[in-house]
């Protein structure tokens, strides 16, 4: 067959497949979907088109990448057990890039088969998008525990087997993070299997814990994690025996009948509530007990104080984050502070990224140690963009998302640094010890986004290296007292903001009532943007006092209703 016939009919065949794939999944009418921060998200048994489509999107993304495999994730991550949904992972493991993001919002919403494959070709033709000629393209799939999931993973097969060249590969129930972890390793051209990932983490952590200092050792072992009835409590439950130094009871296990996924439990619930999760009692009371969120991104600690309410004493993201930043600062010290051999120091650029949402506290203290700390909107794909900008960037929302990200430059200094300094002293000094934890962190740490089970193994080992309780790390800093609450308005969008969403620019008038509002307490910050995944505004604030913070939270929230209700 002549090239250009075998073309034409391969053109005819993507037409084909196209059309079809559409049809088996019309969109029902009323739907909209947004491809929002965190993917498209919507009631389980409603979003079969959209995760379809986001299959198709998915191929396309890895053709238009010369073939580099891309991920698909099914979840709805904190949300309720009936919600689903599906975000892209880019071949960096990172969220997708954001400028296909408008092409995502069209093409999951295109109302009919033909309307569908317009769109595409035009998209392609734009992007110079090669379809239907000779090309490869893989996609990696993983689904969290929810029943909708089975069906909607067969729907994004659909998809991405609508692109001619396309192979899908399906990796089974896994964290959302280890999706991202295999996408970014398969890419690297490094294994990327499960197992594989789970070789690093333990053989990262036991490093870690072989690098403690001998007069630390012995400290609090046992540690009672809530798996929010979500995968993370499974996959810890499949290696914890492993974590030799570690004493893991897991509760919410998600085990049939344990619990309800994210219900009265996980990351997400403690954090916002600030209650005792579902699952634990007073027997618990004392011990340093860690929450994950239903597909383990998010990471948050917190200990029973008594048994007689069920407050809980939180250890948020912005803590986690301090603990991290405080030990990779020192390790970069005693690197560099080595008795005045400046040939063996290191230039690393350590910097911090945060949201509006980290508590004040926090930054203070990170400042106080004179980290340099950044801003940037909601959003991990905006935190994590930044935290590139450093050779060490260390990122986290207060909700317990973040991660530790290394430059490639500085993984090979301290690779060189490493032998350099074995070959001087085998037994290893203060300072090869150093770049060997600064070299396991950067193991251990999930680089591709926010992974609960990793930070979770970051954590334990900066304890136990410090010699440190909960109650020390609690000590670090006192937060202040917060108020987060949400306002359902007619169009969030009528809310545009400015200086990373700290400032309201639309409507006018708005920020001059915030400020007049804020100037009335002492140490009051306030602020409101428009949610990226709910339709709600919210409002954040912080003062002296919890009165004070939610009475300042409460006016700022009344005049947002009236000007926006
Ligand atoms: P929105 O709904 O845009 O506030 C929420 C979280 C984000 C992030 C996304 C993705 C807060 C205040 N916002 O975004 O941090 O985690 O969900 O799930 O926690
Ligand atoms: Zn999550």
């Amino acid at each position: 067959m002549a090239a250009n016939q075998e073309e034409q009919e391969q053109e005819q065949e993507q037409r084909r497949r196209l059309l079809a794939v559409a049809s088996r999944f019309p969109l029902p009418s009323g739907c909209r979907f947004s491809y929002g921060t965190a993917g498209f998200r919507a009631d389980g048994a409603t979003m079969a088109p959209a995760v379809c489509r986001a299959g198709i999107l998915a191929a396309l993304r890895s053709v238009k990448l010369a073939g580099a495999a891309v991920g698909i994730v099914i979840t709805a991550s904190h949300n309720p057990v009936s919600d689903n949904g599906v975000k892209i992972a880019d071949p960096d493991g990172g969220m997708m890039a954001q400028h296909w993001e408008p092409f995502a919002d069209a093409l999951a919403n295109a109302p009919d088969p033909d309307a569908l494959l317009q769109l595409v070709l035009q998209f392609c033709k734009d992007e110079g998008i090669p379809l239907g000629s000779q090309h490869t393209a893989q996609v990696l799939l993983g689904r969290d525990t929810r029943p909708t999931g089975a069906y909607l993973l067969d729907a994004a097969l659909q998809g991405i087997n609508a692109i001619v060249g396309a192979c899908a590969i399906d990796m089974g129930i896994l964290t959302t993070p280890q999706l991202h972890w295999m996408v970014r390793s398969k890419n690297k051209g490094v294994r990327a299997s499960e197992s594989d990932y789970f070789m690093q983490l333990i053989g990262s952590f036991r490093r870690m814990l072989e690098l403690v200092p001998k007069d630390k050792i012995g400290g609090e072992e046992k540690l009672i994690v809530d798996g929010a009835n979500g995968i993370g409590g499974v996959k810890l439950e499949q290696i914890k025996a492993e974590l030799s130094g570690l004493d893991i009871n897991v509760r919410n296990s998600g085990k049939e009948g344990e619990g309800i996924l994210n219900h009265m439990c996980g990351a997400d619930f403690v954090q916002k509530e600030r209650v005792t999760p579902h699952g634990f009692s007073s027997e618990d009371v004392g011990v340093r007990c860690a929450s994950l969120d239903g597909d383990a991104d998010r990471l948050v600690y917190f200990r029973l104080p008594s048994a007689s309410d069920n407050r809980v004493d939180l250890v948020d993201g912005d803590k986690i984050l301090s603990l991290f930043a405080l030990f990779i600062r020192e390790q970069l010290d005693i690197v560099n502070n080595n008795g005045g051999q400046a040939n063996k120091s290191l230039s690393a650029r350590l910097g911090i990224v945060q949201t509006a949402y980290a508590n004040g506290a926090s930054t203070q203290f990170l400042k106080s140690l004179g980290l340099e700390v950044a801003f940037t909107p909601t959003g991990v794909k905006y935190l994590h963009k930044r935290a590139l900008d450093y050779d060490i960037g260390i990122y986290f929302e207060a909700n317990g998302h973040g991660t530790v990200v290394f430059s490639e430059d500085l993984i090979s200094q301290l690779e060189s640094l490493s032998n350099e300094l074995a070959s001087q002293a085998p037994t290893g000094s203060a300072q090869h010890h150093a770049v060997m934890r600064l070299l396991a962190t950067s193991q251990l740490i999930n680089q591709a986004v926010g992974d609960a089970l990793s930070g979770l193994l970051l954590v334990e080992a900066i304890l136990q290296y410090k010699g440190w309780s909960f109650q020390n790390w609690c000590e670090l800093y006192c937060d202040l007292p917060s108020r987060q609450l949400k306002v359902k308005v007619k169009d969030r969008s009528v809310i545009v903001t400015t200086d990373a969403e700290t400032k309201v620019s639309q409507p006018s008038g708005l920020q001059e009532l915030i400020d007049m509002e804020t100037a009335n307490y002492t140490h009051g910050r306030c602020f409101v943007r428009p949610s990226g995944t709910e339709d709600v505004v919210r409002v954040y604030a912080e003062a002296s006092t919890q009165v004070e913070a939610d009475s300042l939270a409460k006016s700022v929230a009344h005049h947002v209703e009236r000007i926006l209700g």
